[in-house]
């Protein structure tokens, strides 16, 4: 694969002459050219930079030495099979870099990444470039650079581990962090015991015992366990394992509201039937309310998928937060399923999805139902949750806890 950079700092490529991705280079895996971008000025000064049209701070990268550089990237680069390369922009304002993007651009025969600085290229460039060969702008993720140089090192690196005879060993690409939507299990190496200088840390002994099914089993758990606590965005893929598959799963957004709103109306009446003329938050609270609610715990909304798979009907929900002023303690709550689609065992698995969610400083999960709806407290108890003696922390409620398994 042919890689042409333009920077106006070529230095600053030159870590990808270490480590795997420089002996890729030595192998003649990546053919790699790094382009000064004022060698294509033509004035005392090189000058690649001016003020914006229309005013406004900063300064703006001249279209010129732009044309000029890809022209000579072109002309050089060219063969039979790749006469352009694929032109890489990366910019705040880019589409995301995804490890399906790094895999899509490691198919590809020639890649050029054109490094803007200062408040970016000037939009002709753009529009010059995309007429002569396909142009793709690239974000990184949602934060700012001072420049283009490093998205590239990143982006470089992701894709040139992808090529073959680059990472040793094909097996620990295929595993991977990000590929199947989980995160990675913890990994360990000797000591089996390690006395960090106060206190022993042990290997978790299942990866000791020789049980391959078992480890096989503890790392699964693992990985999802850390993709609803650390990517509540990945929960669609935490859904699917809790059993969820049939539904969309994700985490509310507050478009989710309104439908919200409805739904829990539609749950919580029947605990009005028969709860006595207590107040119920889920029925008095507003869209306002319910927005705010989501800005303080991580809600997440089940919507059934429609044949193309596309999300529909939200038809169930669940919450969870770390106590306020107490880590060790995840509170869930407003576990609601669509009237038409109890009994299905989505409630369980919500509320399963909700638990992996908690960080690790918890060790109790707490929630709170209505005393009056003995169905609900026994659905709780087969979850493993516990009545706490006495009223709860509403008249008419009572707590139900659950000890977090270590
Ligand atoms: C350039 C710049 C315009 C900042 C809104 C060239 N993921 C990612 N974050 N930042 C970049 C990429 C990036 C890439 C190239 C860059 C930033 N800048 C600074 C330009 C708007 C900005 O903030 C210049």
């Amino acid at each position: 694969m042919r890689l042409d950079v333009v920077s106006i700092f070529p230095e600053y490529l030159a870590p990808l002459d270490l480590s795997l991705i420089g002996k890729a280079r030595r192998d003649g895996v990546l053919d790699l050219h790094v382009h000064d971008l004022r060698d294509f000025t033509h004035d005392r000064h090189r000058t690649v930079d001016d003020s914006p049209f229309g005013g406004g701070a900063g300064m703006v990268m001249k279209p010129e030495p732009w044309a000029e550089a890809l022209a000579h990237v072109t002309r050089a680069g060219a063969t039979d099979a790749a006469p352009v390369p694929h032109l890489i922009v990366p910019g705040p304002g880019g589409v995301p870099f995804t490890q399906a993007m790094a895999h899509r651009l490691a198919a590809e025969p020639w890649l050029a990444f054109a490094c803007g600085r200062y408040e970016g290229l000037d939009e002709r460039v753009y529009e010059h470039a995309a007429e002569r060969m396909p142009v793709t702008v690239v974000s990184l993720g949602d934060y700012v650079l001072n420049g283009g140089e490093v998205a590239v090192l990143a982006m470089v690196e992701a894709v040139g581990r992808l090529l073959p005879g680059v990472v040793g060993n094909a097996e620990s690409l295929v595993e991977e962090s990000h590929e199947g939507g989980l995160l990675e299990y913890p990994v360990y190496t000797r000591p089996a015991s390690w006395d960090d200088g106060g206190t022993v840390r042990d290997v978790p002994p299942v990866l000791l015992s020789g049980d391959h099914g078992a480890i096989e089993r503890w790392r699964h758990e693992q990985r999802v366990a850390r993709t609803a606590a650390r990517r509540p965005d990945l929960a669609a893929a935490a859904a699917a394992v809790a059993g969820l598959d049939d539904l969309d799963v994700r985490v509310a957004a507050p478009a989710d509201a309104a439908e919200l709103v409805v739904l829990q109306r539609a749950c919580w009446v029947p605990e009005l039937m028969v709860s006595g003329g207590w107040a119920i938050p889920p029925l008095e609270e507003s869209l306002d309310d319910t927005v705010a609610g989501l800005a303080g715990w991580t809600t997440w909304v089940a919507r059934v998928r429609a044949d193309g798979g596309a999300p529909g009907r939200l038809v169930a929900s669940v919450r969870g937060r770390v106590r306020p002023g107490d880590p060790t303690v995840w509170e869930t709550g407003r576990l609601m399923v669509a009237p038409d689609l109890q009994g299905r065992g989505i409630g369980r698995a919500l509320l399963e999805l909700a638990e992996a969610g908690a960080p690790p400083s918890v060790s109790t999960y707490w929630l709170n139902t209505s005393s009056a709806v003995p169905a609900n407290i026994r659905r709780y108890r087969r979850s493993g949750y516990r009545p706490v003696p006495g009223e709860g922390a509403w008249p008419g409620t009572v707590d139900l806890t659950k000890r977090r398994r270590p």
